[in-house]
């Protein structure tokens, strides 16, 4: 006789949790709740998508043809395809910024709502063809104009954000979501096709003991940057020197961040002077939902979410994790202003 009880029959959804958050809301509509299962329903079919790539040769570049005489979309190209379509679909947004569209993407006026939401549909897939852990990002703000939507809608801080998010494609599909309340992980069950709530309510180690930096760049890094990440390895307090991880996929090497402490550091360099992440779909969301478990997210010289945005691909420098660790970084950044 299978043990029946085993089977939990009373299981938290993200569907299930965000229906939850949304009654307990005053006067909401349901319309954020709309969005939300709509992007899950796209971040679904993307892990699904990113699973088969390999077979149904989705890695390829933008048309080719797949054994079935299809056009093959890359898999990027598929992703952004997905999230747009969902959410104009959901009659909850007026206006989209993604990675892979130059221009605002404006919705429909007949299917329009009041949110705006800024996303990646694939972040890191540069390592899609070595099968490395990639992810979506998003966040998702309200619309502060009337009439027409426009790019002003999405130029907002962070400290606007409704509700942040990203979906990690690893050795199982998680979603981490924040709607301003904490932060909470679900883990897609493939049996289910359901995210299921696995750890409520996460919060980031005070200090960890890992470094994330891309260190081919060192020749390139200021010397604040290149002194903080040298002390990190030969530190002069007899602390323990810190561990190296560094996956090249920024939702894997945040996602690691959060489980396990430590900084995560994506700063300028003489290359690339404002940095490499953007801030309207990468470095606002990941800095709202960090600072939701309780960590940091600074450019060096200000807190990300008070940036003001002046263009949608706009970059900035990224350093975020665990509150003192972003601390310890700061004040060498102090140090050499002087
Ligand atoms: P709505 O009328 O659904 O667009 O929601 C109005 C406001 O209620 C949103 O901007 C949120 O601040 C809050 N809200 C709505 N749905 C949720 C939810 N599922 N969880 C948490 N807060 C929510
Ligand atoms: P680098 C992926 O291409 C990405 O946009 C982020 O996901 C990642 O953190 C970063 O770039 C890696 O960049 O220069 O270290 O390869």
């Amino acid at each position: 006789m299978s043990d029946q009880s085993a089977f939990d029959v009373d299981v938290w959804t993200l569907t299930r949790f965000v229906m939850e958050t949304g009654r307990q809301a005053k006067g909401a509509t349901g319309e954020l709740t709309q969005l939300i299962n709509s992007m899950l329903t796209a971040i679904k079919a993307i892990s699904s998508a990113v699973r088969k790539a390999g077979l149904a040769h989705l890695q390829g570049i933008a048309g080719t043809v797949n054994v079935t005489g299809d056009d093959v979309k890359k898999l990027d190209v598929l992703s952004n395809d997905l999230v747009v379509n969902m959410l104009r679909a959901s009659y909850s947004t007026c206006l989209l910024v993604s990675e892979e569209n130059k221009d605002v993407i404006i919705i429909p006026a007949e299917k329009r709502g009041k949110y705006i939401v800024c996303f990646d549909p694939l972040d890191g897939s540069s390592n899609i063809d070595c099968l490395a852990s990639i992810g979506t990002i998003f966040a998702i703000y309200k619309r502060v104009t009337d009439g027409e939507p426009t790019e002003e809608d999405a130029l907002q801080p962070g400290t606007q954000i409704v509700c942040a998010g990203y979906a990690l494609y690893g050795s199982a599909t998680l979603v981490a979501l924040s709607m301003g309340a904490g932060l909470n992980f679900f883990t897609l069950d493939p049996a289910v096709g359901e995210f299921i709530l696995t750890e409520r309510n996460v919060k980031i180690k005070k200090k960890g003991k890992i470094y994330s930096i891309n260190e081919g760049y060192a020749k390139y890094f200021d010397s604040a940057v290149n002194e903080y990440v040298k002390w990190k390895k030969y530190p002069e307090d007899g602390s323990a020197p810190y561990g190296a991880r560094y996956v090249g996929s920024m939702v894997a090497d945040i996602h690691r961040t959060i489980a396990y402490g430590g900084i995560f550091m994506y700063p300028a360099n003489e290359k690339s002077p404002k940095g490499k992440l953007r801030l309207l779909y990468e470095c606002n969301p990941i800095a709202f939902i960090i600072e939701q478990a309780g960590g940091a997210a600074t450019t060096g010289t200000e807190r990300v979410l008070a940036v003001k945005p002046e263009a949608l691909h706009q970059r900035v420098p990224f350093v975020a994790g665990s509150p003192d660790d972003v601390e310890e970084y700061l004040s060498f950044v102090k140090k050499h202003q002087k």
